[in-house]
């Protein structure tokens, strides 16, 4: 008999700056729906809701706020949507995610003034991705490629003290993926784990995070 209700996949993309993350979530999407596969991209900081708009004037420093409550806010921007990715989700769409709660956990923490647990437990409860394809860039590469922009963040010792942090995060739904690979064929690369998660994930409930340190 045919299936009826199949749920769309929640896919994530991490990495440090430079990596190509966003142009990977908008090729995967456009690839997606060619194939009539409903899809969709988000990104977070996603700077177009209320909190958004304070966390922009914080990324361009037009304010300054204490690390603490920035990380609550980037949180409490992932929880003002989390209604609407389980919408998407259970109506069939799949969801590509430029950046989720571990570019959140990886990023404060870098900061070395919050601990690791205090910036996981405002994480715990949103929906789990079913997969994080982990852009990884050698520091090397990462100079290489430069054009960091005027941003908070947007220089070479930070993103590596965020990567050390990323490593710490890898759990059951990473997969790291060399991202030094030119664009087509790691979009070839990300396309095929995409479509397999959609079609592994189709008949089971989407699960929560719960990051335990
Ligand atoms: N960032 C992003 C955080 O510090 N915490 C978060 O929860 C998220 C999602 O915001 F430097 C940082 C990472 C980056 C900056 O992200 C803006 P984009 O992807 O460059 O817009
Ligand atoms: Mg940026």
């Amino acid at each position: 008999m045919a299936k009826t209700s199949r749920r769309g996949a929640l896919i994530v993309l991490e990495g440090c700056d430079r990596s190509g993350k966003s142009t990977q979530c908008s090729k995967l999407v456009e690839r997606l729906n060619n194939l009539k596969i409903p899809a969709k991209k988000i990104s977070f900081p996603d700077r177009s809701t209320p909190i958004g708009t304070i966390i922009d004037q914080y990324l361009s420093r037009k304010i300054d706020l204490p690390d603490r409550s920035v990380h609550l806010l980037f949180s409490a921007n992932r929880w003002e949507l989390e209604p609407e990715i389980h919408k998407q989700i259970q109506s069939g769409v799949t969801l590509i995610v430029d950046r989720y709660s571990y570019s959140g956990i990886a990023f404060t923490s870098a900061k070395k003034c919050v601990n690791l647990n205090w910036c996981c437990a405002p994480e715990n409860g949103l929906p789990k991705p079913d997969l994080v394809m982990f852009l990884k860039l050698s520091l090397e590469e990462m100079m290489k490629r430069g054009g960091f922009g005027e941003e908070r963040y947007e220089n070479t010792e930070f993103q590596n003290e965020v990567d050390k942090k990323f490593e710490k995060l890898k759990g059951d739904n990473f997969i790291q993926i060399d991202a030094a690979k030119d664009i087509f064929s790691l979009n070839n690369c990300l396309i095929e784990l995409v479509l397999k998660t959609i079609n592994d994930v189709e008949d089971q409930p989407l699960k929560e995070i719960d990051f335990n340190f």
